[in-house]
């Protein structure tokens, strides 16, 4: 693997950036369901049309050529694949990601794939979504389907993207789709997904797939009050890391959790061995002992803080990243570290933004020091190649390298992505 040196990429996911959601066949999924809510988006947008990427991508592959990349981080919508969830292939999704694929592999840059970005197709969620079991040998058939496909040529497999988000964002606090703020649901989901990426790393290996990993979001957890930070720890980072290590769950972070069931094998499933961590990381978390299901306070950030109200901390990064290397046996990609800012295009050729390049430049000198004391981090991923849909908050946040001029579809570059054009130039580390 070191043969390749250094991945220097940039991440998106599918519904972030395709659109097209009515497009060759793709089935509905959660998000669009969820998008329809009233008060659910921030700006009542959707996905649609996004970044129009499904119809932009050789223009998306020209950015990615110019910016000099190593690799390219993205998601397959598995309702493209299966429109259903299950059952009758949509020959023509495939064939989409079939194509980017070749075209990057053609253009010298390294396809790291993730099987899922949060976009479950509806017609699983109407049977339960991740609370139903069902779900998790669902996802197992659908990566089956994928590697078989893609394997030959895909040297990284991620499984799932943030499962804590999926978990805890929708099934708990009800942000994100589906939407739900039900604390049994939560914890359901959050074993679903884990036993789904177990059955769905087996599904990778039956295949044949060269390297297989999931990847996970990060937050550094601080605060004066020791039982607080444990307790944020374990609800943050370690509520997924430990059954990927075969250390079972920790001690619930919430107050009074009620049990969801675990069948004979399902722990031995989650843990079984991979071949890198992805490590998504943005901020720290500063927090004092609180009340309520989550006894858990979250004191205000310190400043600088981006548009999303995220401390900037990449001291942060550098004690994760130290912390991963003691506490596990994987090889480390940053799969995604980035930042939105209010950018602003008047019609210029580059659209300044002096303090994504600040953030940027701060987080690669944390990776850079982590390496230097021997921590074995093998790539970066910007978040994100292109400004994108952000979820809940619509097309309100920017974290792209690109400005997408979302009225004409135009991409216009920004300093950080001729910074970072420049950095990726130097190599190294
Ligand atoms: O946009 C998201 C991405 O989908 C998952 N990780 C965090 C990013 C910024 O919020």
């Amino acid at each position: 693997m070191e043969k390749e040196g250094f991945l220097f990429g940039a991440a998106t996911s599918a519904y972030q950036i395709e659109g097209a959601t009515g497009e060759d066949g793709r089935g509905p999924s959660i998000w669009d369901v969820f998008c329809q809510r009233p008060g659910a988006i921030r700006d009542g947008s959707s996905g649609e049309p996004a970044c129009d990427h499904y119809r932009r991508w050789r223009e998306d592959l020209q950015w990615m050529r110019w910016l000099g990349l190593k690799a390219y981080r993205f998601s397959v919508a598995w309702p493209r694949i299966l429109p259903g969830g299950k059952g009758r292939i949509n020959p023509k999704g495939l064939a989409f990601y079939d194509r980017l694929v070749d075209a990057l592999l053609e253009a010298g840059i390294t396809p790291f794939l993730t099987l899922y970005h949060w976009d479950l197709p509806w017609a699983l969620e109407e049977r339960g979504g991740w609370r139903s079991r069902e779900t998790a040998y669902a996802f197992a058939e659908y990566t089956a389907l994928v590697a078989r496909a893609l394997a030959d040529r895909v040297p990284y497999f991620a499984t799932l993207n943030e499962p804590w988000c999926s978990a805890f964002l929708g099934h708990f606090t009800g942000e994100h789709a589906p939407g739900l703020r039900n604390l049994e649901a939560a914890l359901r989901a959050a074993h679903h997904l884990l036993l789904g990426h177990g059955l769905a790393v087996e599904a990778l290996r039956a295949a044949g797939a060269k390297r297989v990993g999931i990847v996970l979001n990060f937050t550094w957890v601080e605060g004066e009050d020791e039982e607080a930070v444990e307790r944020a720890d374990r609800y943050h980072n370690r509520f997924f890391l430990d059954p990927l290590l075969g250390r079972g769950y920790p001690e619930s972070p919430f107050a009074n959790p009620p049990s969801v069931p675990i069948y004979p094998k399902d722990l031995e499933r989650m843990a079984r061995p991979l071949d890198f961590l992805g490590v998504n990381y943005y901020t720290r978390a500063r927090v004092a002992r609180g009340e309520g299901l989550l006894p858990v306070r979250y004191l205000p950030p310190e400043r600088p803080t981006t548009a999303m109200g995220w401390e900037v901390y990449p001291e942060g990064l550098y004690r994760l990243l130290r912390r991963l290397a003691r506490e596990t046996p994987w090889p480390l990609f940053v799969t995604e570290n980035g930042a939105a800012y209010p950018d602003l295009w008047r019609g210029e050729e580059v659209v300044e933004d002096p303090e994504r390049v600040a953030y940027l430049e701060s987080h690669l000198e944390a990776v850079g020091r982590a390496r230097s004391e021997g921590v074995d981090v093998r790539g970066y991923f910007a978040w994100s190649l292109l400004d994108n849909f952000e979820w809940a908050h619509g097309y309100t946040k920017r974290f792209g390298l690109l400005y997408v001029d979302y009225p004409t579809g135009r991409r216009i570059p920004k300093r950080s992505a001729l910074w970072y054009r420049e950095r990726i130039l130097r190599g190294g580390g």
